[in-house]
């Protein structure tokens, strides 16, 4: 089974990373995500003053989790990864406060990163750890998959596409792109940005629509040409579990893209596979202002990792209920949205796409006879085409049609 990704590793997509984005270990050194929970973890018998010496030895003294017991440890590392602060914990691995620790982490939605001292084992779940045998690690501090603070735009912030790839073409040279001459086959497909501008795709590349393939080598093509960003959609991620041999019902345009992708070679299968596994559940860009993921994202999960950041970025606020359509129950979440963050999401179809509470839907249909609509980042304004056709049928009215 792959590792559930909660760090990056590097920047350049060059494979430095194992697959879901979790580091390679190499030699001496310890890759830790720079927000982390660092566990250190000794059997019963080690001495503790010696697991807190290491720890003082290796982070840094406000990172430091270390009252003289274990439960007030947890509680401090717990109020630091609250305010997605990095916090260190030296336990025992027959501490009771193992578990809470583990749990601070879940709740918070902080990756683990687990040194093991004198042959403790990881705790289950734990996937980064590092076994101390002898020198201690040289410690590097990355930051996570989704962190993009740095980027500061401008962004083109492109809508679910699904399939709609001649709509997506219309759209990115009504924003300014030049998309380069279309080769029939599987090679990527380049565009060219207005100058100094960057893509972003909200998701669902694929399905309900009538050009999978091209869609997808357009999108690849701008991601590797280091021009646009992706995150992943319920649908490509069903698509990515579906090339990897998983028996997912294909419903939903899944057996059109399927058939689509079955005319390709097993290589250009393999890089949708691939790339599809390498896309971050959500960004964080401009340092700190914006953030885009498919569905939307709450904000104590904003720059933040794990399964249910995951999940809630792909699914949106779901109860786990259908409605009289037989489609998820959804909870609004953007009414009660109150954070300075904006959000950019799509996974819901709307023609009403405007800013509410500082989050905006840019999801308009197009499969469905819409439009494929993008907002520019900071400028704030709508760019859209209409959708040739309407490929597919709603299973519910669009809203504000
Ligand atoms: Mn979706």
């Amino acid at each position: 089974m792959r590792e559930e990704g909660n760090i990056d590793g590097g920047r350049s997509g060059d494979g430095s990373t194992a697959p879901g984005g979790a580091p390679r270990r190499a030699g001496g050194s310890f890759e830790i995500p720079d927000f982390a929970l660092a566990l250190i973890l000794f059997p019963e018998t080690f001495d503790r003053a010696e697991a807190d010496a290491l720890a003082r030895r290796l982070f840094p003294a406000d990172e430091l989790c270390l009252a003289p017991e274990p439960e007030a440890r947890v509680v401090a590392a717990e109020t630091r990864l609250k305010q997605r602060l990095p916090a260190v914990v030296a336990l025992s691995a027959k501490d009771k406060a193992l578990q809470d620790a583990l749990r601070a982490a879940r709740t918070k939605h902080a990756p683990v990163a687990a040194l093991l001292l004198a042959g403790a084992a990881a705790p289950p779940g734990v996937s980064l750890f590092h076994r101390l045998e002898g020198a201690p690690p040289r410690l590097r501090r990355a930051p996570l998959q989704c962190d993009r603070r740095d980027e500061r735009g401008p962004f083109d912030i492109i809508g679910d596409v699904h399939g709609c790839y001649d709509e997506l073409v219309a759209l990115l040279t009504e924003l300014g792109w030049r998309v380069k001459a279309f080769r029939k086959g599987e090679t990527l497909i380049h565009a060219e940005p207005p100058a100094g501008r960057r893509a972003i795709f909200v998701g669902d590349l694929v399905d309900r629509g009538p050009r999978n393939v091209d869609a997808l080598r357009l999108a690849m093509g701008m991601v590797k040409d280091g021009v646009a960003h992706a995150v992943i959609g319920n649908h490509d991620h069903k698509l990515m579990r579906m090339l990897d041999g998983a028996n997912v019902t294909r419903n939903h345009g899944l057996a059109e893209t399927e058939q689509e992708l079955l005319s390709c070679s097993d290589q250009f299968r393999e890089k949708v596979r691939q790339f599809m596994s390498e896309r971050p559940d959500h960004l964080w860009f401009d340092g700190g202002a914006l953030i885009v993921a498919h569905a939307g994202l709450k904000a104590h999960m904003h720059g933040r990792a794990g399964k249910s950041v995951r999940k809630f970025a792909m699914f949106g606020d779901i109860t786990g209920e259908r409605d009289a359509f037989g489609l998820p129950v959804r909870l609004d979440w953007a009414e009660h949205y109150r954070a300075e963050t904006a959000v950019v999401y799509g996974h819901t179809p709307t023609l009403r796409n405007h800013w509410r509470n500082e989050t905006i839907c840019v999801d308009s249909g197009c499969c469905f006879g819409g439009r494929l609509t993008a907002v520019r980042w900071p400028e704030r304004e709508l760019a859209s085409v209409p959708a040739l056709r309407r490929y597919s049928e709603p299973i519910k009215p669009l809203d504000g049609a």
